[in-house]
């Protein structure tokens, strides 16, 4: 697929201010620093679309872009950075919690996690609670530039046991470097699948059931 428009369509602190539901949506979740706005910036082949943030932890809204005039990413609050303030850090933000379980035109959620680190508790929270509300989701392993090939199978295997306590279904798993312009094909051709459904799968979200979390 390319990508020939992208263009920033508004930021909401909640819910309630989000644009209307009339495209398809692809959310990026994950901790803060994890390499969120930079895999945006790589999907859409812009270097500055999504602010690539020198400071972690500090998108705090959910930043709607839409595609090609038909679909739309959507980059979310980090979560886990400690040096946001206390009240604002949480759990996971409201507002992310919120658009995730309510959000009808959301078709997944890419789950970013640094493969340079060991799994941390809030990235296994996270998708503990997703699986709990049958959000439907992939994995996306970044910087896999920084790592070697062994180190980040470790990482994925650890994470996929972790999963498997919770759920037993198994989801998609991507590995992508935006340094090295790895991944994108892969994953823009997950979004394809979703949004072309005679492609190959059934239409709209019953190529990711909410009821089959994985
Ligand atoms: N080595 C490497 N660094 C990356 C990669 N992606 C992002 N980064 C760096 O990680 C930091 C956080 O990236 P950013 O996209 O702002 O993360 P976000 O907070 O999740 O949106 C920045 O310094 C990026 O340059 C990657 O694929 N490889
Ligand atoms: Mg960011």
């Amino acid at each position: 697929m390319n990508t020939s428009t992208a263009i920033f369509t508004g930021s909401a602190p909640d819910l309630d201010s989000c644009p209307d539901e009339s495209m398809p949506e692809f959310a990026f979740a994950g901790r803060s620093n994890v390499g969120k706005s930079s895999l945006l910036n790589l999907l859409v082949g812009k270097r500055d679309l999504a602010r690539v943030s020198p400071t972690p932890g500090h998108t705090k809204h959910l930043n709607f872009f839409t595609i090609n005039g038909r679909w739309r990413l959507v980059d979310m609050p980090g979560y886990g950075y400690a040096r946001v303030k206390r009240q604002e850090r949480g759990r996971f933000s409201k507002s992310v919690m919120d658009y995730l379980e309510h959000r009808p035109n959301l078709q997944c959620v890419f789950v970013l996690i640094d493969s340079s680190l060991p799994p941390q508790d809030n990235d296994l929270e996270f998708l503990e609670w997703l699986v709990d509300h049958e959000v439907p989701f992939a994995l996306v392993f970044t910087k896999v530039d920084k790592v070697s090939q062994p180190a980040l199978q470790g990482v994925i295997d650890a994470i996929k046991a972790r999963l498997a306590e919770w759920t037993e279904g198994s989801p998609e798993i991507f590995v992508c470097s935006s340094a090295e312009r790895q991944g994108r094909n892969a994953l823009l051709g997950l979004i394809d699948s979703v949004l072309e459904p005679e492609q190959k799968q059934p239409m709209g979200k019953q190529a990711i059931p909410r009821d089959t979390p994985w």
